[in-house]
């Protein structure tokens, strides 16, 4: 791995692109343009912050009880989850969600756009951990772009000569004001896969709304979905391609309590799950030679 004053020597173009290894050792990386600032771990190749200049609150929410360790997945912000959604289907041991979250990531390129956007290239690491859990010739990488918009494309290429199936998620934390008030458009009439109740299918009726613990699956749904928040007078776009399902999470309070890192002060109240991915009858399969891009678009407008 280089060393901080390498990375930065390389992609530390002035001050809008700076490494540092402030948390716990981990390695983050912050982006500042004029468009927006964003923080990114190397770990998990994990977007943690982005606002745009022109938001008033940061779009994507961080716990205030993260824990930055080597090995444990961040609370907050876009958690890469992949090459399984949940618990792995035949070994219970191994990491819930895949291990891209908690794995080390390398930077492949960093630079400011023409436009004054900011690109990334990060690519996860296929060491002897991976190989063990992921037994084929296959590339990871996470294309973002730092601007008015977050764009984030997820690409799994298989080098080999046998297909393999992936579930994936982004299992992005979007910052809100309270979840009481926020609803989620574009899902009505679709049909999902519900978590609380044992995976009962059930059909969307009209707007996602909030009074318990959601954790459901919207199968078979390319559509884009707004998350309107009155109490921030603004709009989240979501805006997807190759990605045929999306997930929905709040964990209300008992919930919250027991998974233990979500925040101070009701901070699971200020967070909800909107999941850009392809999970349960949504995997995909890869075939040899070929590659699959998930890619997702986030921007926000006044309410
Ligand atoms: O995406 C929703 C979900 O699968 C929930 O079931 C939930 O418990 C969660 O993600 C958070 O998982 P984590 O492993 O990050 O605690």
């Amino acid at each position: 791995m280089q060393s901080l004053h390498e990375l930065n020597a390389q992609y530390g173009v002035g001050h809008k692109i700076h490494f540092s290894a402030d948390l716990n050792g981990l390695v983050t990386l912050e982006v500042e343009n004029p468009h927006a600032t964003a923080k990114v771990a190397l770990q998990g190749g994990h977007v943690m912050q982005w606002q745009p200049r022109h938001a008033e609150a940061p779009v994507l929410w961080l716990s205030d009880q993260a824990r930055f360790v080597a090995g444990r997945s961040i609370r907050g912000g876009v958690p890469v989850c992949w090459p399984w959604f949940g618990p792995h289907p035949t070994d219970e041991t191994l990491c819930p969600h895949g291990f891209a979250r908690v794995v080390q990531w390398e930077i492949v390129d960093a630079k400011p756009e023409p436009d004054n956007t900011t690109s990334l290239v990060l690519r996860l690491v296929g060491n002897s951990q991976v190989k063990s859990q992921w037994p084929y010739e296959c590339d990871l990488t996470l294309t973002v772009n730092i601007g008015p918009v977050l764009k984030m494309s997820l690409t799994t290429a298989n080098h080999g000569d046998k297909p393999f199936t992936i579930g994936e998620a982004l299992h992005t934390y979007f910052n809100v004001s309270d979840i009481e008030v926020v609803k989620i458009l574009g899902l009505d009439q679709t049909e999902y896969e519900d978590k609380v109740e044992d995976y009962a299918l059930k059909r969307q009726s009209g707007e996602v709304t909030f009074n318990d613990e959601v954790d459901r699956v919207y199968l078979n749904t390319t559509a884009t979905c707004v998350l309107e928040d009155p109490g921030l007078r603004r709009r989240i776009v979501i805006e997807k391609s190759g990605s045929h399902s999306t997930v929905i999470w709040n964990p209300w309070e008992r919930k919250a309590a027991e998974i233990g890192d979500l925040g101070s002060h009701y901070g699971w109240r200020h967070m909800v799950c909107v999941e850009s991915s392809n999970v349960r009858e949504n995997v995909v399969t890869v075939a040899p030679g070929t590659s699959h891009t998930l890619h997702v678009q986030y921007s926000t407008e006044g309410l």
